[in-house]
């Protein structure tokens, strides 16, 4: 996991969007915003392309340990790419990459394959850019605005973990329009 304040440039959502010369942004950062993460090497058989159930929860390592710690009751495994997802990859890659927030903390293992994660920085409303790999768990903390792209490899599987119910939101189509209404709020109260 490395992240750094994402360019801001319209070119393609897939290439890193590095800034030059690059911001990086610690752990410590990432931690104040609620945004944690730990590297915790995936097991031989969650790894292989084939297989979609990843982790059962009967399995002994830290991914369950931190799953039961924090109170996660759900999972599924996604599979993003054009084969894993068929007929509504396009629709899926889009909707991933528009602003959204989930109502519960949410956890993200990846199991093969890469991408990113954007982050708005508060007050800020920077982005910041998480470049996940295999082995990467993190922690999206209840209410972060986010988005997700695939990179140049177009490939991800990861687990998701869910505190309750069960994936997608209905808030992620309304939650640029919330966000952009805060902000015009804010803006009209200063002045600004
Ligand atoms: C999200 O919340 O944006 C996602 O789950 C994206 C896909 S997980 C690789
Ligand atoms: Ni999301």
């Amino acid at each position: 996991m490395h992240a750094y304040y994402f360019d801001n440039l319209p070119t393609d959502q897939r290439l890193p969007h590095i800034t030059d010369p690059a911001r990086p942004v610690s752990p410590e950062t990432l931690a104040k915003l609620g945004v944690l993460s730990w590297v915790v090497p995936v097991p031989p058989h969650a790894a292989s392309p084939s297989n979609s159930q990843g982790i059962s929860e009967e399995e002994d390592c830290e991914v369950n340990r931190v799953a039961k710690e924090r109170g996660y009751k759900n999972r599924d495994v996604i599979n993003v790419s054009r084969e894993g997802m068929g007929a509504v990859y396009d629709e899926k890659i889009r909707g991933f990459f528009e602003e959204h927030m989930h109502e519960d903390e949410e956890i993200r293992y990846i199991l093969s394959g890469s991408g990113f994660f954007d982050v708005r920085e508060m007050p800020t409303d920077a982005w910041i850019r998480i470049a996940v790999a295999p082995g990467d768990l993190l922690v999206l903390p209840a209410g972060i605005y986010h988005r997700f792209t695939l990179d140049t490899k177009d490939q991800i599987r990861a687990l998701r973990l869910f505190k309750v119910g069960s994936f997608p939101p209905l808030l992620r189509f309304s939650a640029t329009s919330i966000r952009l209404s805060r902000v015009a709020t804010l803006g009209g109260l200063t002045g600004g």
